[in-house]
């Protein structure tokens, strides 16, 4: 990795946030060697030889890369863990890992690092495990994915000549670092190359519109996409930017297109998974098809196959299959699960696709039981797990809905004993899982829904309670009016005068007025509503919104539609800078109080109920 590495180029910029202020934080090629070499050392100073594993629970801090790269020149296994896993979580990895050390304090790494002696790389064979990623699958159990050197550098090195890396090239990295994307797919991808990094320690709309005008590459999941599109292009220059990539998740074809419309670059989808790396991309030169992941990269072999194993015709739906140098050799300590997974060097990726006749491949959806939300993996086993050990749950299941933010959201619908208490079962699960994995929508149900086999109906539950929000259109002008007028009584809109209705749609629509309506579908058809306006706050300096006309439909209340109209005006204020969202309640509507209670919004004394921002507000 190290041939392109020019001691004065810079390789590291960590930028402060967008309020954080103070300097930010260069690091040149010749420096990150050294502080490489001593991480070498203090992994030796550690009693740490090649083949032992280090735990690294660290935020975006230069002393991750450090340590992990420095482990990786002694033949030391790194473990990188999220930053919010909890002390439960951790010691599972750590004891199936054989884990040796755990590094979770920078402030008191730091020192220790700059202290200690500068250490040559050993010589690590290729075959040797370099990293271990935890997934995990059916049993709710994680297992240990061990990937070796040599899957590493395949990987690099076919995305170093596929989307033609130099070492001009700055990388704005706004992705964590404890995960193939932000590590192995991005930062690896500058490394390998000797290109500058610039470092955001998380993902800001703000700040990465400021920072592309100073950079040539981005790499996001599609959630960066869509807050990007939601925040605005403010007329940034992206002249110096030649690549845009997307994956970890679907990015949905309308993101596609709106980003190549409104920031004039085509985003380059590509498809991986911590087994088997990056192995589908859209190309560089040439056609990127929105809704695809591409063709197979160099070295790569692709297939779709039925469920007899048999690989199936053009179009046809199938599970995706993959072959390659960047594939992994089997689960640590797992033969069964590896013996499912591995058949003759194909891996069963659990997703399900399909290849048109002129090669392209398509992820539709999944055979595995997976939620990704802004593009982590949340497995239901290991959440529902953990919800029936809790006390009054009898039955649950954990599912994804659709977000237009993070993808998918997880979800749990749960056949309780007893009182109904989602707060409660939230705050008891929060002290045992990552915040990420925390169901955001709770449901009380009488029965799950069930096949003739037993096993839990996800499809039923994701079609029951899936809700998308959308813009409203014209072609709702209509029923907006209707359902306006029907449900006088139902929102703090009391005695509305059906003229008054109509003409203030018509005048919304013309953009006389600053207001505009969402729209929440479920199960194919349009099941609420809400209008928001804006009012400026001069107190505050900023815009605050104002939640009006909300209307869910009697049939779909409690179904979480309020709920996810709710969660969208949110973050679309958060992303537009506002101060804040607003609403007002009737005093005498004691149900759309008890809602807004429901979901956290603060009634004070005056029935005006209301979520501020933090800080900035983006
Ligand atoms: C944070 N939160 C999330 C979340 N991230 N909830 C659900 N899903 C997520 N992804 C929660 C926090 O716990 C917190 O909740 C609240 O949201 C706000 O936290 P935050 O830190 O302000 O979140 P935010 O900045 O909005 O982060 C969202 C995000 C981030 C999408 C920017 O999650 C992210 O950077 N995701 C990228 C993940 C990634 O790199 N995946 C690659 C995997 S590799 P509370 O209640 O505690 O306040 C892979 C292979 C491949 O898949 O092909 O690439
Ligand atoms: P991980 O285990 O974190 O590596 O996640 C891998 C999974 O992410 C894959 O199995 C897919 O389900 C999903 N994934 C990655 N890239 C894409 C993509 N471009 N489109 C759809 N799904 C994707």
């Amino acid at each position: 990795m190290r041939e392109r590495w020019v001691p004065d180029a810079p390789a590291l910029t960590v930028e402060p946030p967008l309020h954080g202020g103070g300097p930010e934080l260069a690091v040149s090629y010749g420096e990150l060697g050294r502080r490489v070499r001593r991480a070498t050392g203090w992994c030796r100073d550690q009693g740490l030889v090649a083949g032992d594993v280090l735990a690294l629970q660290l935020p975006k801090d230069p002393a991750f890369l450090e340590l992990h790269l420095g482990a990786l020149a002694a033949g030391v296994v790194t473990l990188p863990l999220h930053p919010d896993a909890t002390p439960g979580e951790v010691e599972l990895l750590m004891e199936d890992a054989g884990a040796k050390v755990l590094v979770r304090d920078v402030a008191a790494v730091r020192p220790a690092l700059d202290a200690s002696p500068e250490v040559d790389p050993a010589d690590v064979p290729w075959d040797a495990v370099a990293v271990l990623l935890y997934t995990s699958g059916t049993t709710g159990r994680p297992k240990g994915a061990p990937l070796t050197h040599g899957n590493l550098v395949a990987g690099v090195r076919s995305l170093h000549d596929a989307w033609r890396w130099t070492p001009a090239d700055v990388l704005l990295h706004a992705l964590p670092l404890f995960h193939v994307h932000g590590l192995f797919v991005a930062q690896y991808g500058a490394l390998w190359a000797g290109a500058h990094t610039r470092w955001l320690a998380a993902f800001d709309p703000v700040r990465v519109l400021e920072l592309l005008p100073r950079s040539t590459v981005f790499m996001g999941v599609p959630t960066f996409y869509s807050r990007l599109l939601a925040h605005g292009r403010h007329g940034a220059d992206l002249g110096s930017m030649r690549l845009f990539t997307s994956g970890s998740a679907p990015l949905p074809s309308a993101h596609h297109e709106a980003f190549q419309r409104e920031f004039g670059h085509t985003i380059l989808e590509r498809y991986g998974m911590t087994e088997i790396g990056i192995v589908l991309a859209n190309p560089y030169d040439g056609e990127r098809r929105p809704g695809t992941v591409g063709v197979p990269l160099a070295h790569v072999e692709a297939k779709v196959v039925g469920a007899d194993g048999a690989t199936l015709a053009p179009d046809e739906v199938g599970e995706i299959c993959i072959r390659g140098p960047s594939v992994f050799g089997g689960y640590l300590g797992r033969p069964e699960a590896t013996a499912e997974a591995l058949q003759d060097g194909w891996m069963h990726t659990g997703d399900l696709g399909s290849v048109s006749t002129d090669g392209w491949f398509r992820v539709v959806g999944r055979a595995k039981d997976l939620v990704i939300s802004g593009g982590l993996n949340v497995y239901p086993r290991e959440v529902e797990a953990k919800l029936l050990k809790l006390e009054g749950v009898r039955e649950v299941a954990v599912f994804g809905v659709p977000d237009e933010d993070l993808g998918e959201r997880v979800a749990a619908a749960v056949v309780c004993d007893g009182p109904w208490e989602p707060q409660r079962l939230q705050a008891t699960l929060r002290e045992q899982v990552a915040p990420y994995k925390l169901p955001r929508r709770w449901f009380r149900v009488d029965d799950l829904p069930r096949n003739t086999m037993g096993k839990v109906g996800k499809a039923e539950l994701r079609r029951r309670y899936g809700v998308r929000v959308r813009p409203a259109t014209l072609d709702d002008l209509e029923g907006i009016v209707r359902r306006n007028l029907a449900l006088c009584d139902e929102t703090e809109d009391f005695a509305l005068d059906p003229g008054v209705v109509r003409s203030g749609v018509a005048r919304v629509f013309a953009e006389d007025v600053g207001a505009s309506y969402w729209i929440a579908e479920r199960d194919g058809r349009i099941a609420g509503q809400l209008m928001v306006t804006t009012e400026w706050s001069d107190w505050r300096d900023r815009p605050v919104w104002w939640i009006q006309s909300v209307y869910v439909e009697p049939d779909d209340r409690r179904y979480g539609v309020y709920r996810a109209l709710h969660d969208h005006v949110l973050g679309r204020a958060r992303q537009a800078g506002a101060a804040g969202v607003r609403l007002y309640v009737e005093t005498r509507n004691e149900r759309a109080q008890r809602t807004y209670r429901a979901v956290g919004m603060d009634g004070g004394h005056y029935a005006v109920f209301e979520t501020m921002f933090a800080g900035g507000g983006s």
